[in-house]
């Protein structure tokens, strides 16, 4: 629906405060939500940027049981970790609270009490799955089990992770307890429940009939659910780290977590603009985003828009633009194996480089489909675009008027046929950005972006200013007030991506402010402005970056596989005649080559102490030849002779293999003669 709004409100998804984010929330969530307020601000709205962190549910009471600490510590730790790293990449919230504010507990507790009392919620006695040994009520992701939907044994109380799926605990087929693995009992509890099914009607009216502009990864997740039909959900939960319940003999019951989180949103708006909140949330002429992932879509599109119809004085969100996700080098990123790039470690290894990350990161935006993200292609995307096209670009122009203008704007004199095709490229790749944010098409508003830089750098390369320095110096004042007004462009389509770059690229221009009516025009710059210093706006990646950026992953990598491992179960029994049919012996290496067109397989020969045998052996990944030629190893000498690669290998090199899958040759550990028996 095409309404006129008179401000935005835009919210991210709190992050849970048990862990640091990483570049899948970025590039899912704060990246494109951030690139959108800078554009609103840079076209005069008003707007406000809502985000904080989101510090109550089970993940965060798993955590500090998991390291002996309260819930509290977890969320102090994480809060301010998430809080600075989201500054310093330039995520420029107007406010990032968190929910234990007192702010939020009451704003929260005060929201549930209202539905209470215009009896919005249905009291409802059950049996719940309880843990014995714990003594407590499992739900959430304190309980696990298999998805009824899908399948996948590794499903949470509250949503299956790989079908999308929002879940009740005791939807799942053999539940275990996460906190002991044990198998839950049930026990009798009661609750509230918002009845979702109440809302249906006008849910569906909302969605499928008002808002068939979302994004179709959204609209068709809402309208699976709502084929399914929609069931009341309990808003409470025997736990002991929430906010509680606001109703007499609710002891021991708090608020569940994506009852208060959302409500976040409107607490932290409080935090910021004080009694003006109410313009926010309750004036019609304001329009709402929420920037999430699609693991959050049920909640923003279904459960809190109907918490807030409950209310009724509040609006809906106009838009949902949530992402998909993002992988990391071909595999799912997963906070428990650390597979992951964390945003602080990033900020810390690689200083000075958000511009890049955000970059990358909204070019290989999941927007409409799971996206990967690579450190190679991450190093190529900045080397080949960022320093060779945009970067390159710009210092090409400022060096230029630094040579032949001291450093000053040049006059321009008569624009030719050239220049204009130039400038009208500019100002259809100019409109093109401009146009797809506002769709929230962020990677094609980027390469637009960057078109802009492409048609400048062509425009260089083709007039080649440099050559007509002593024949046609006016013509050069001209290319050169062209290409200096391509910059002025640059640092404001770039803003809203590169928002450090920009900010240099002002200061190297003199622009003090900036705004997107700008965009596209070529008078920006007054002819005679003397020119700032000339900054680097972006630096090479070199290979040792990325290859300590990727052994870090492979070390992760390693580390998990070596937490998972646990030797092979022990073979069946076997008898000493059995065991005494197999002929151990040592044997001393003569000679040891690679086997040409089979990169596992190495020749051996043998001295066995009678003579001389072959042997062919698949360890050609764990050894030089030549380090073995001399050494004694262990070889199984009654092995029937087979033929590997055309060559007969007789007998068999004995080796153990550990956890890396790696391969040790096994040999006597003093000396003894070739030949001897092994057993
Ligand atoms: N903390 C879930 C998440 O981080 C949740 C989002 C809340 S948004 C109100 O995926
Ligand atoms: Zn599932």
């Amino acid at each position: 629906m095409e309404k006129n709004f008179k401000r935005t409100l835009v919210t991210t998804a709190l992050p849970y405060a048990n862990g640091p984010v990483h570049i899948g929330h970025l590039a899912g969530v704060y990246v494109p939500a951030d690139i959108y307020v800078r554009y609103l601000r840079l076209k005069g709205e008003e707007v406000l940027f809502i985000g904080g962190s989101d510090e109550h549910g089970v993940p965060i009471t798993i955590k500090a049981k998991a390291e002996g600490v309260t819930p509290q510590d977890i969320v102090d730790r994480y809060h301010n970790i998430i809080k600075d790293s989201f500054g310093e990449l330039g995520i420029s919230f107007d406010v990032y609270g968190r929910t234990t504010s007192e702010t939020h507990r009451k704003m929260a507790s005060d929201f549930f009490r209202r539905l209470y009392d215009k009896g919005e919620f249905v009291e409802k006695s059950s049996e719940q799955l309880y843990d014995e040994q714990a003594g407590q009520f499992l739900a959430d992701r304190y309980v696990t089990g298999t998805c009824p939907h899908c399948g996948n044994e590794h499903a949470y109380g509250d949503q299956c992770e790989a079908c999308g799926t929002s879940l009740n605990a005791t939807d799942l087929i053999n539940p275990r307890s996460a906190i002991t693995g044990n198998v839950p009992v049930m026990r009798e509890t009661s609750h509230w429940y918002l009845p979702l099914d109440k809302w249906e009607p006008r849910l569906r009216e909302w969605i499928l009939e008002e808002h068939k502009e979302w994004k179709p990864n959204v609209y068709g997740q809402c309208k699976s659910w709502l084929d399914l039909g929609l069931q009341p959900r309990a808003v409470s939960r025997d736990l002991d780290w929430g906010i509680s319940v606001p109703v007499e003999g609710a002891e021991g019951k708090v608020l569940y977590v994506w009852f208060d989180a959302p409500i976040g949103y409107i607490s932290n708006t409080v935090d910021c603009v004080g009694d003006d909140w109410t313009k926010w949330w309750k004036d019609p002429e304001t329009r709402m985003l929420h920037f999430i992932g699609k693991d959050n879509i049920v909640f923003h599109c279904i459960v809190f828009p109907a918490m807030l119809m409950a209310d009724g004085t509040y609006n809906l969100p106009d838009n949902v633009p949530a992402n998909e996700f993002l992988n990391l080098e071909d595999d799912k990123i997963s906070t428990s194996r650390n597979w992951a790039v964390w945003l602080h470690e990033y900020l810390r290894e690689l200083p000075g480089k958000q511009d890049t990350l955000r970059y990358v990161l909204t070019a290989n935006a999941p927007e409409t489909k799971d996206n990967n993200f690579t450190w190679k292609d991450f190093q190529t995307r900045n080397n080949s675009e960022l320093v060779a096209i945009l970067g390159n670009f710009i210092n090409r122009a400022v060096v230029l008027a630094g040579k032949y203008y001291d450093g000053k704007v040049p006059e321009a004199g008569e624009f030719t046929d050239f220049d204009r095709a130039t400038m009208d490229e500019i100002a259809r790749a100019v409109a093109a950005v401009g146009e797809n944010l506002d769709n929230f098409k962020f990677r094609e508003a980027l390469r637009e972006a960057m078109n802009v830089a492409r048609a400048g750098n062509k425009y260089l390369a083709d007039s080649e200013p440099w050559k007509l320095a002593k024949t046609d110096p006016e013509r050069v004042g001209t290319i050169l007030n062209l290409a200096l007004q391509i910059c002025a462009d640059l640092a404001v389509v770039f803003e809203p991506f590169l928002p450090f770059m920009s900010e240099k690229l002002c200061r190297m221009l003199g622009l003090e402010s900036l705004g997107w009516d700008m965009a596209g025009r070529f008078d920006l710059l007054p002819a005679g402005r003397q020119l700032g210093e000339v900054e680097l706006l972006f630096e090479k990646i070199e290979d040792s970056t990325v290859e300590f950026q990727v052994n870090k992953l492979l070390e992760a990598k390693k580390q998990n596989q070596l937490a998972a491992w646990k030797p092979a179960p022990v073979k069946e029994n076997v008898d000493f005649p059995t065991y005494e049919k197999l002929d151990i012996r040592v044997g001393r290496v003569l000679e040891c080559e690679k086997v040409k067109k089979a990169d596992k397989l190495l020749r051996f020969l043998i001295d066995d102490g009678m003579e001389k045998r072959t042997i062919v052996s698949g360890i050609a990944k764990h050894y030089a030849p030549e380090d073995l030629i001399g050494k004694e190893v262990c070889f199984i000498a009654n092995f029937e002779p087979r033929k590997l690669k055309g060559i007969v290998s007789e007998g068999m090199i004995l080796s153990a293999e550990d956890a890396d899958g790696r391969l040790v040759v096994i040999g006597p550990q003093g000396e003894v003669a070739p030949g001897s028996t092994v057993g």
